[in-house]
């Protein structure tokens, strides 16, 4: 571990006045071992702790951060806009803008509802689907997170799953019951539980890539397998794009595998780094949310003006030229990089990428679903974390999360990541 005195102090300081130190439970460090470091600011690739140490980012604010930290343009529109006001409760040219410039990169977002995180964008989606359905059944995949709504906490990635959480206390078994579960991948089992409760099933969502059970790719033939089975079953397909949005693709994953979903959840890389969640998609199916239709959902911050401008400004840069090119090209150098290092020093690994996200599991065969996932050495993968933090490299603290590139990460940062995971697999138990 680095000399963080700082960041001791505070988080015991921060143990007395919020629960386990830290405002999200991922955070805190409890799958790897040691104590969260404490930030002072974030530059381009590079963190900094309140102890002065430097780190290479590869957790980028969960995803949001695809222009690393404190973008010039992004900052300087933040200044302009904040000096206009920070919030208005009332509509704004900005989520106009904002808008139009999602349904430009995803036409199958016709229309659009602005939120303020992922967990409403999804909670929302399916109330919506439940809505236009007229069904309550849902359907989810075991290791996919959709964040921390009831009815969603069911076999939940990410945190939930990092935890060893069989699920949450405090959700009453009422809300479940209508969370129906299968294994990711396995388009088989979603026909069977369509057969089990026909016409019952208001909704399938998916993370069409799963970045919260680790790096996980639908195999060929699932997603569109999904579009058949819930067409066939007149049920709605929600694309969970809160973390593969503009992230895998700039059109995301509905682009990328050419599969059109009937609602879209989006976060993280829309806000730029503020508190942004979204939820769109078919115009027939928008036109219920209220005030349009009957579907109620509201937010007193939703559509910020400052959080519009953070993310107007990311999508822009995003679309012009040479951003995608740098990401792919700083990402198949990295994930090519940890694949020799660890293969040079007789470690198994299973390494792979999806544009801008990549991951890497302690396992010795391929991982395709929440079963195979858990599998991995996480014991292992703590050993790789803490090697990496001391070479200054900071990953997700959880073999059950993804790793991000921003345009931020040059061939210099790749080749610094590089060189402290040769130095980390070799140390390894
Ligand atoms: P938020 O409510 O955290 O903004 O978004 C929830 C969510 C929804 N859908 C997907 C696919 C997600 O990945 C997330 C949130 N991702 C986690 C990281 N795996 C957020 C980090 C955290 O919980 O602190």
């Amino acid at each position: 571990m680095p000399d963080t005195p700082n960041s001791a102090r505070l988080y015991t300081r921060a143990l007395e006045l919020m629960p386990g130190g830290v405002s999200s439970p991922v955070r805190a460090f409890r799958a790897v071992g040691g104590q969260p470091l404490f930030i002072e600011r974030g530059h381009g690739p590079y963190l900094f702790d309140v102890d002065g140490n430097r780190y290479i980012d590869y957790v980028l604010s969960w995803g949001p951060l695809i222009l690393g930290h404190a973008p010039q343009r992004v900052v300087a529109a933040l200044s302009r806009a904040a000096g206009n006001g920070t919030s208005f409760g009332a509509p704004s040219p900005l989520e106009v803008e904002l808008a139009a410039l999602v349904h430009s990169f995803m036409p199958n977002v016709e229309m659009i509802r602005f939120v303020n995180s992922g967990t409403e964008a999804t909670m929302s989606a399916l109330r919506l689907a439940r809505a236009y359905t007229g069904r309550d059944k849902i359907m989810k995949f075991s290791g996919n997170y959709h964040g921390h709504a009831d009815m969603l906490l069911v076999q939940a990635g990410s945190g939930v799953a990092t935890l060893g959480l069989p699920d949450s206390p405090g959700v009453p078994a009422v809300t479940t019951a209508d969370t129906l579960v299968a294994p990711y991948n396995d388009v088989r089992a979603v026909r069977r539980l369509f057969e089990q409760f026909p016409g019952q099933i208001a909704a399938i969502i998916v993370e069409p890539v799963a970045g919260n059970m680790g790096l996980v790719l639908p195999v060929d033939g699932f997603l569109p397998g999904l579009r058949r089975v819930a067409s066939e079953n007149q049920a709605l397909l929600i694309f969970d794009e809160v973390m593969t949005g503009f992230r895998v693709h700039p059109g995301g994953a509905q682009t990328l595998y050419n599969v059109r979903p009937d609602l879209t959840t989006l976060g993280k890389v829309i806000g730029g780094g503020l508190p942004v969640g979204a939820y769109g998609g078919r115009r027939d199916v928008m036109a219920l949310v209220a005030p349009a239709g009957p579907m109620y959902q509201a937010g007193t911050l939703s559509g910020n003006p400052l959080a519009m401008t953070a993310g107007i400004e990311t999508l822009l840069a995003l679309g012009e030229d040479g951003a995608w090119q740098k990401l792919d090209e700083a990402g198949e150098a990295l994930v090519n990089g940890l694949q020799d290092a660890a293969r040079a020093a007789g470690v198994p690994v299973v390494a792979s990428r999806v544009g801008s996200m990549f991951g890497l599991f302690f396992a010795e065969s391929p991982v395709l679903d929440w079963e195979t996932a858990s599998k991995a050495d996480t014991a292992r993968f703590a050993a790789y974390f803490q090697a990496m933090l001391n070479s200054g490299v900071y990953l997700a603290p959880s073999q059950f999360e993804a790793g991000f590139l921003s345009t931020a990460h040059d061939e210099q940062i790749v080749d610094a990541t590089i060189n402290a995971a040769k130095k980390a697999f070799r140390a390894l138990p």
